[in-house]
């Protein structure tokens, strides 16, 4: 069934660079080629899921939350944008993440990792927390900082690394199949293959 939600992922990590080319290129005349990219890559399709991670070293990760939203048919929108390196694009893509009609946002960080709080504490779109494991402290760093979220402003902290892209991705599914029943359906599919796959394993 065509619905929606069925639409190519849409990768935005090469447009990040061309917009950091542009940037620089446009240091004289602030906005001009840089907005005009910035519209280009909203208009490329209408994601429902916007994927940030703080950091391309982030990306071989954060596949795993591409790979997933793209297995569902699920449009969205991965790139990099970091809390403290690019903290007016941060705020910008939080703050106008609803009025594209993106539904949830996904952010991960690594070490002092507040790109989703930060994302969240502009927008009261659902955001999803996946922290990155870090050289210094595998990770615990980047879950504490991301999980302890002061209370008002929330944020849904999933496992670190691999698992928690994976993670955020189906629990961002399962948000948005609350107003879609072809993809409820799917998302129970997906966990009855997954009962199958267990029943039927074999130990030799
Ligand atoms: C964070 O710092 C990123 O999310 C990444 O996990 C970590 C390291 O970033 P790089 O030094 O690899 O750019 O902001």
């Amino acid at each position: 069934m065509t619905f929606e939600l069925l639409s190519s992922r849409n990768y935005t990590i090469e447009d990040q660079a061309k917009l950091t080319m542009a940037k620089k290129k446009d240091s004289k005349q602030p906005g001009s080629a840089t907005s005009r990219l910035r519209s280009q890559q909203s208009a490329m399709s209408n994601p429902l899921v916007l994927v940030l991670m703080g950091s391309k070293s982030d990306w071989e990760v954060m596949r795993s939350a591409d790979q997933t939203l793209s297995d569902f048919g699920v449009a969205h929108e991965c790139r990099v944008v970091s809390a403290h390196r690019s903290p007016a694009l941060a705020a910008e893509l939080a703050a106008t993440a609803e009025a594209r009609g993106i539904e949830v946002i996904i952010a991960a960080a690594g070490g002092a990792a507040h790109l989703a709080g930060v994302m969240a504490a502009h927008t009261t779109l659902p955001v999803l927390g996946v922290p990155m494991k870090s050289d210094a402290l595998n990770g615990l760093d980047s879950l504490l900082a991301t999980v302890q979220m002061p209370a008002g402003i929330p944020v849904g902290t999933l496992a670190i690394g691999k698992a928690g892209a994976t993670n955020a991705a189906l629990l961002a599914l399962a948000i948005l199949a609350l107003a879609r029943p072809e993809l409820r359906e799917k998302l129970k599919k997906f966990r009855r293959d997954q009962e199958t796959k267990i029943l039927a394993t074999v130990l030799e």
